[in-house]
């Protein structure tokens, strides 16, 4: 086999949060008067949530604090939370999870490379932990991506060189941090990437299909 291990991204990969960060950002960018919308969400997957907050804010006129920002990054996050509050276990298909499934019974370590300090509430709340051998999020890491930490991070985490591993991303700066990590990398859906990654794929269903 190509490969030793598979490094998940989680927001847009393993679940569908996207919504709910826009929903969150958008209230943010109405109260700094600064625009918003799926363009400008595109380019805050997988950034971390002060970074995707100076992306908002270079959008408005006015000048902000560190105090400011923090409490606008804190608002946002609480709203977030309160729709992430609402996920269940349906919110990870059958078939999704199946296919976790599969690459596990190859012999693959399955790791999560997430940008999220929200991580293992996601995790909890779609009841998905136990698909994993190692979890590597937000809080673990110095840099966010398009550093390639969270990737390099997991890949020790499950004892495996980052060559050996394929990351599995729906965002430019996630294929930007697979590549600057030594890593393949597999896209899901449809966002503009600045490069051609090794893989590109609807969803993550079919990814056993296409290395096993
Ligand atoms: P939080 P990923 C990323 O997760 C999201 O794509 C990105 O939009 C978000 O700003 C970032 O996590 C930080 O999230 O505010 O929950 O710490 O795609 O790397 O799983
Ligand atoms: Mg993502």
């Amino acid at each position: 086999m190509k490969y030793k291990g598979i490094i998940f991204d989680l927001d847009g990969v393993l679940c569908s949060t996207d919504r709910f960060h826009f929903e969150a950002w958008k209230q943010t960018a109405e109260e700094v008067g600064a625009p918003f919308d799926e363009t400008i969400n595109m380019k805050l997957r997988g950034v971390s949530r002060m970074e995707s907050l100076e992306i908002i804010l270079s959008g408005s006129s006015k000048t902000f604090t560190d105090a400011e920002k923090e409490r606008l990054a804190t608002e946002k996050n609480d709203r977030y939370r309160k729709l992430l509050a609402q996920m269940s276990p349906a919110d990870m298909p059958a078939a999704v999870r199946d296919a976790l499934t599969a690459l596990h019974n190859a012999g693959l370590k399955l790791a999560v490379g997430s940008s999220s300090k929200n991580a293992a509430y996601i995790l909890e709340q779609l009841d998905a932990n136990r698909y994993f051998d190692a979890v590597c999020d937000g809080t673990m890491i110095a840099h966010s991506k398009p550093d390639p930490e969270v990737f390099t991070k997991a890949a020790a985490m499950v004892g495996l060189a980052p060559e050996d591993c394929l990351v599995v991303e729906d965002a430019a700066a996630g294929l930007e941090a697979a590549r600057a990590g030594g890593m393949d990398c597999a896209i899901v859906g449809t966002a503009p990437m600045p490069f051609e990654p090794t893989y590109h794929m609807q969803d993550v269903t079919k990814l056993p299909g296409t290395i096993l």
